[in-house]
């Protein structure tokens, strides 16, 4: 037997654990250990994370690559050298007949930092396409957005999560850890026992906001109008900062006069959150000496995610909550490499190191360490629904290469989106299993996965770990990183693509280095020794940044800028015909689309299908029960699951998980309305009918 410790290859918490591997293959009896060494989980693991070995078997995944024959035809199991050759051929085909363009590339916040780092490499030099986006822009690029407007720089949390439990209060804005990152919780219940104080902020009271001192519930997408009004009388109160707001921030006056037209009644009006309750928030928070708001996809994933995070953050400034330990503004950054998978490229606008591929310095750069010329580096793409909303049109992308993400379950307005999947002339999918969208694929290459290969992973801290090669892959299974380098070569690019990850950290290191997200400094061997190093870092004797903004802000001037936003209604609200809010998110035991977990029988056993909360005034009106099939349908389509019925639900407002394709899935129900600056969909709020559905429940299928 072997142990290796390595981290989980779920969410963005990227928890310590260690395996225990028989030496010689035999996935099946990969156990999974506690690491109680590694300081974000000191151990702890989510039963995700305590089942993920069960998707190494080759039971549950994809063992040889799957090409089809013609369109109609049936996906067959076809050797390595005609896989790869096919979607090489495919991709070239498109761009022959279209244009560079016309080829495109789909990746994913789950990817290393080596696969998003060579995932860009490959659009902008093997293919010189300027198309590619990935699944990231669904998940936190909201407030990616405003941290940039507002600090100059996007960490998502700029100091460690053991920070936590030393503020005096802590708002936690649609955020839902206890289902979502189950061994945080111990830092809020930490800051609890210290004395500090916990707000959440969330329609539905959750297993995180029943242990809160405060509950504030409401209509979903009014966080911006909610957070507006704890400015208004922060300012009518006299909690301002004077002194912070002179010495540390510009463009207060503008920010002020916009929180002034959100005074306590109307916010009442707009979110249903009374205004005792307003005062009480603002009471704790500016009474506690310090302070910190997290944000996470609750109020982000919204046609005005953008402002809204500008808005808490515009709190977080007034009151002089930044750039201090113990306070400040944070994103609780979703997938695994969530926070790394947004730094390196795989952004539509984005060079790595968060680099801008419009700026001529930054293109100078990395033209250098990708030796070609900077003026053959496209421009920027489409973001990602734009991408996935054009496909197979004219101008659009033709064929199409998918690594690390279904969006055929989680993409919203998913059935139009599996159209325009369906209307490619060529879809080739990397995944460890046949997913929903894999199913769509001319050709699906069979994926190594996080145990048995390594590479980085930046958590949600900005901590860059390793994840520790434990077992070899079934005979069948390929690296991404291979993939790159084969089809790169089939398109005529041989140089570059290195299959081996630290040889791709080592570029990325380069590539990085001088740009806002600064890896110079960060080796392998730095990260074993020293649990994770946070960036930036951009020298070998730098010992790394944990905490940002203690000096100075990361803006030309040093100041954190205030953003001068207002309330404006969601995208689509509630009428006659459609008079509930839909919200969508998680449970604890399914990981998004669901493409791992609805393979391992003890997770489909917590959580075995999709299904409607509601409240009881509101099935009371509907006249069903716990358990009855209801039919919630939007204007983009109708999904059919069981009730559930809970009191912990607003009664106008009614949620399903996204865990799930099929009859229940949420997607397809869901707004692709888009914020102007981030280009996040409205996952979170849309309007719908709900009512009894006419079917059986053998036709409905997880
Ligand atoms: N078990 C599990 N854990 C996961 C994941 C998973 O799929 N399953 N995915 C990972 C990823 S990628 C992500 S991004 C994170 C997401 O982590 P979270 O953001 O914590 O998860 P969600 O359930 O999407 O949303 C959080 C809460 O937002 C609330 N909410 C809905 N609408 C609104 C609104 O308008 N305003 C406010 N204030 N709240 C609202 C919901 O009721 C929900 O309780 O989780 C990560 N961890
Ligand atoms: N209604 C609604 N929809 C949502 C959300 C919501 O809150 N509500 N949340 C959104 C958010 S925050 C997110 S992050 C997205 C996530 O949604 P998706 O992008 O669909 O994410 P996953 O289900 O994690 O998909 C990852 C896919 O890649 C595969 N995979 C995993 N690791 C690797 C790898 O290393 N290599 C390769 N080749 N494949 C790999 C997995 O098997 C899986 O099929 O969903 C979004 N959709
Ligand atoms: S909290 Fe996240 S990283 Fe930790 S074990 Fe669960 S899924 Fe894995
Ligand atoms: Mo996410």
């Amino acid at each position: 037997m072997t142990t290796t410790d390595t981290h989980c290859p779920y969410c963005s918490l990227q928890c310590g654990m260690r395996l225990r591997a028989p030496q010689a293959g035999r996935p099946e009896a990969v156990e999974v250990l506690e690491r109680p060494d590694f300081p974000v989980n000191l151990g702890a693991l989510c039963g995700k994370g305590r089942s993920a070995a069960a998707v190494l078997s080759p039971a549950a995944r994809l063992t040889a690559p799957l090409v089809r024959d013609g369109r109609d035809g049936a996906l067959r199991e076809a050797s390595w050298e005609e896989a790869l050759e096919r979607a090489a051929t495919g991709l070239r085909a498109a761009q022959q007949r279209h244009g560079r363009d016309a080829a495109g590339v789909f990746g994913g916040g789950g990817l290393t930092n080596e696969k998003a780092y060579l995932l860009g490499k490959f659009a902008r030099v093997a293919l010189r396409s300027a198309s590619i986006d990935y699944n990231g822009r669904f998940c936190m690029s909201s407030a990616a957005a405003a941290h940039r407007q507002a600090f100059g720089i996007d960490r998502g949390l700029p100091f460690p999560l053991a920070d936590i439990p030393r503020s005096g209060c802590v708002i936690l804005v649609g955020a839902n850890p206890a289902a979502t990152m189950p061994p945080a919780v111990r830092y809020l219940r930490e800051l609890q026992e210290n004395g500090g104080r916990l707000i959440v902020v969330d329609p539905r009271r959750t297993a995180t906001a029943e242990p809160a001192d405060l509950h504030l519930q409401p209509v979903p997408g009014t966080d911006l109008a909610l957070a507006l009004g704890l400015l208004h009388l922060v300012i009518a109160d006299g909690h301002l900062d004077e002194d912070f707001i002179a010495r540390r921030t510009s463009g207060f006056a503008a920010a002020r006069a916009a929180a002034m037209a959100h005074w306590p009644e109307r916010v009442e009006r707009i979110t249903g959150v009374p205004t005792e309750q307003l005062r009480a928030a603002v009471a704790m928070f500016t009474g506690a000496g310090t302070g910190m708001v997290l944000t996470a996809r609750g109020p982000e994933q919204h046609s005005k995610g953008t402002d809204t995070v500008s808005a808490w953050i515009n709190l977080c400034l007034a009151t002089g909550n930044a750039g201090r330990i113990g306070s400040g503004y944070g994103c609780l950054t979703g997938q695994g490499n969530g926070q790394g998978g947004r730094e390196h490229g795989q952004k539509a606008d984005q060079l790595p190191g968060y680099r801008s591929i419009e700026d001529p310095a930054a293109r100078a750069h990395i033209a250098r360490v990708w030796a070609v010329p900077a003026d053959e580096l496209p421009r920027s793409g489409r973001s990602a629904y734009e991408l996935l909303d054009t496909l197979g049109e004219d101008g659009g992308v033709r064929a199409l290469l998918l690594m690390g993400s279904n969006p055929v379950v989680s993409a919203p307005r998913a059935g139009h989106v599996t159209e325009r999947l369906g209307a490619l002339d060529f879809l080739v999918v990397s995944d460890l299993v046949l997913s929903e969208t894999a199913q769509l694929a001319d050709v699906v290459l069979p994926a190594a996965q996080w145990a048995e290969e390594s590479g980085t992973t930046t958590n949600l801290e900005g901590r860059v770990i390793l994840r520790r090669k434990a077992v070899d892959p079934p005979p069948g299974v390929r690296e991404d990183l291979y993939v790159l380098r084969e089809l790169a070569a089939r398109l005529g690019v041989r140089r570059g693509f290195p299959a081996d990850p630290e040889e791709v950290f080592e570029e990325l290191r380069r590539a990085s280095a001088g740009g806002p997200a600064d890896y110079a400094g960060i080796s392998y061997a730095r990260i074993e020794a020293e649990d994770g190093v946070f960036w930036p870092c951009p020298a070998v004797d730098h010992p790394g940044t944990p905490r940002l903004f203690l000096d100075r802000f990361a803006t030309p001037d040093g100041r954190a800028r205030f953003a001068a936003v207002a309330h404006r209604p969601a995208a689509e609200e509630p009428d006659a015909e459609y008079p509930w809010y839909l919200t969508t998110g998680r449970v604890v035991a399914q990981y998004q689309s669901g493409a791992q977990t609805r393979r391992v029988p003890e997770l489909n056993r917590a959580a075995p299908g999709p299904f409607v909360e509601l409240h009881p005034q509101l099935a009371r009106r509907l006249e069903v029960a716990e358990g009855d099939l209801l039919a919630v349908t939007s204007r983009r389509g109708r999904a059919v699951a069981p009730a559930r019925v809970t009191d912990t639900i607003r009664p106008d407002t009614v949620f399903m998980p996204f865990h799930w394709g099929g009859a229940g899935r949420a997607n397809s129900l869901t707004n692709p309305a888009l914020d102007p600056t981030s280009k996040m969909p409205e996952f979170k709020v849309c309007a719908v009918r709900v009512e009894r559905a006419g079917v059986r429940p053998a036709e409905v299928t997880g």
